[in-house]
């Protein structure tokens, strides 16, 4: 596949039956313009992921960045340390993803050490690792399964290993929430969505994304074991949390 990134234009037209959302082929070729379009602050969290890893990371530790789409945060990370700063390994379960992912981190970062894996991060064995990421993707796993994977993570985790957990989140209050979401969709509509674009993928979604409230997440992290967690990021009803381990 080329590199070629396109204009998303997945929902434009009525459909009859919305089918689930997935990260197929037709999603992988816009993706980048995707994202951006539609998670407020995206490029914004990336580029400080790049920030905290300096901070954060021991020399030469390895990062998980799990549900790794198009290998965005292995980019970001690679932007700003050198090549024998860290190894990283990215997970996806959508293959078309993987592909695109390997072919990009090759051509854009060839001397820095990092794989991308095809895997389901419910079940993958661990390494010891110094900085985890999950940028945007618990939210795609069943409610049921988040804590185990959580706990599982804590346990990769090196002392003074940090987790960063990015979620598009629920409000509690209903008032608010109702709030949050209509300026999102004003967000989406300032970046070019249609309303019918708007509801179509809102449907696509149902069932598939499934919100957390930030007092859930903070309560999970904590359950797993993670004595600090601090929420440094939040634009409209997307957040970003990291949790440390000491
Ligand atoms: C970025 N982090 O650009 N195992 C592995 N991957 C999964 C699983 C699973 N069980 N479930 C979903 N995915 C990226 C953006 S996108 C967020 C992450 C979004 C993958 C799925 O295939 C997709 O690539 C990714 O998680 C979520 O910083 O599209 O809103």
């Amino acid at each position: 596949m080329s590199s070629a990134s396109y204009r998303d234009a997945v929902f434009t037209t009525p459909l009859d039956r919305i089918a689930s959302f997935s990260f197929d082929e037709q999603v992988v070729a816009c993706f980048p313009d995707m994202i951006r379009r539609s998670v407020p602050g995206y490029g914004q969290i990336l580029g400080m992921l790049g920030v905290i890893a300096e901070r954060h990371l021991r020399h030469g530790a390895h990062v998980y960045d799990l549900g790794c789409s198009l290998g965005a945060v292995g980019l970001a990370l690679a932007g700003r340390l050198p090549p024998d700063a860290f190894t990283l390994t990215g997970v996806d379960l959508s293959p078309a993803m993987v592909e695109r992912a390997r072919s990009t981190l090759a051509e854009e970062c060839p001397g820095h050490h990092i794989e991308i894996v095809e895997g389901d991060i419910r079940h993958l064995d661990y390494r010891p690792s110094g900085m985890i990421v999950l940028n945007f993707t618990l939210q795609f796993l069943a409610p049921g399964d988040r804590d185990a994977v959580i706990a599982t993570l804590f346990e990769a985790l090196e002392p003074g290993g940090v987790l960063v957990l990015s979620e598009k989140i629920v409000a509690a209050d209903e008032q608010e929430n109702a709030w949050l979401v209509e300026r999102y969709h004003d967000f989406k509509r300032a970046n070019g969505y249609s309303d019918l674009e708007i509801s179509q993928k809102r449907t696509a979604l149902e069932n598939v994304l499934v919100p957390d409230t930030l007092d859930a997440h903070h309560a999970r992290l904590s359950r797993a074991g993670f004595s600090r967690v601090t929420t440094w990021f939040q634009y409209l009803n997307f957040a970003s949390m990291i949790a440390f381990k000491e």
